[in-house]
């Protein structure tokens, strides 16, 4: 766990310096090598990581637009996932999608930009493997500005009337882009909205990876033994802006300051210590996963940009005649 933990971490930091490459001096969202925009998960990595711990290949995630530590967690392959985040033809969709639509078939892994919108389709991957009769689950990741959706409550919904195998996972980092918590919901504690529906909910309230591991095995066999859906809500936090570009000038210095205290890979490293994990080892370790990520940006940003005479495939399934790349002619 402490080595995906700080890959996931020390990704978020190399991507936050590639990313400001060329968009200086007056932020040029599109310039660089990174182009578009980019939201960083840095303070996330106990929700993403604890709960993938428990999954298998053939289990199905769907994360929101603040992927990456739950795509690492999951084995999406590293090197195609930045090659698809530089914008890259051997990136995870052909360097089309960018950093909020990771698709990755080999490990059942996608994420999207429009939030709440991984739950539905996770509910359709529980419905399948029930049918199919296999053990396999899925996973629905998202923020606490996102539990108001539609999209979520009838998910729930229908996965607890179907008893169907899934969890869903709200990773509470107290503010959807400028807008914290309390000015959205009374409800304090998300996983309250479990109840309605009458499936287990549990709040971690901690900086604690170890409980959030614990939870999410509860929640992640349950589903597995044909028990039925889980929700999970996650006390994580944002130690950077909700986007690169982001000056939080609306986020009280303070706010940072505690987010950035609150570290659950600082207390994992200490539970480790007083487990009698030395210090070399653990050195090893984050040597280990800073050698990997910095192979795969290496390797990213040696990869060709797409042929813009692609741009239209894999996009329509029936192209209109004006999407296709002589100008409509056919
Ligand atoms: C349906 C929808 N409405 C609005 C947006 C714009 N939007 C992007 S991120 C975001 C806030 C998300 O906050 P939260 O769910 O807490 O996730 P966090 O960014 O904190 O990880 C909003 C409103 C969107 N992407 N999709
Ligand atoms: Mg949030």
């Amino acid at each position: 766990m402490y080595e995906q933990m700080v890959t996931a971490r020390y990704y978020e930091e190399r991507l936050q310096e590639e990313y400001l490459v060329g968009k200086q001096p007056a932020f040029d969202i599109s310039a660089g090598p990174i182009p578009g925009e980019l939201h960083l998960a840095a303070g996330h990595e106990s929700s993403g990581i604890g709960v993938c711990m428990h999954l298998r290949d053939d289990d199905t995630v769907t994360a929101p637009h603040r992927p990456h530590h739950i795509a690492i967690a999951k084995g999406v392959d590293l090197k195609k996932m930045t090659a698809e985040i530089f914008g890259r033809k051997t990136g995870l969709c052909k360097g089309k999608g960018g950093h909020m639509h990771l698709f990755d078939p080999e490990v059942n892994f996608a994420c999207s930009g429009i939030i709440a919108q991984g739950c539905p389709p996770a509910v359709g991957a529980a419905m399948a493997a029930q049918k199919r009769n296999t053990d396999s689950v899925a996973v629905a990741f998202l923020g606490e500005g996102a539990i108001d959706q539609g999209g979520f409550l009838e998910s729930l919904n229908l996965a607890a009337v179907h008893d169907l195998p899934v969890v869903f996972v709200v990773e509470d980092n107290d503010w959807a882009i400028s807008m914290p918590k309390d000015r959205v919901t009374d409800v304090k504690d998300g996983s309250q909205r479990a109840q309605g529906f009458d499936m287990p909910g549990e709040r971690i309230d901690s900086d604690d990876a170890v409980a959030v591991y614990e939870a999410a095995e509860k929640a992640i066999m349950r589903a597995r033994d044909g028990n039925g859906p889980t929700l999970l809500e996650v006390q994580v936090h944002r130690r950077m802006g909700h986007f690169m570009g982001d000056a939080e000038a609306y986020r009280p210095e303070a706010d940072v300051e505690r987010a950035k205290m609150r570290d659950s890979i600082e207390r994992l490293a200490d539970d480790l210590r007083t487990a009698g994990v030395g210090d070399d080892e653990l050195d090893e370790i984050r040597e280990r996963a800073h050698e990997r990520v910095d192979e795969a940006i290496d390797w990213a940003k040696e990869q060709p940009e797409p042929d813009p005479s692609e741009a239209y495939e894999d996009v329509f399934k029936n192209p209109p005649a004006q999407a296709t790349t002589d100008g409509g002619e056919e």
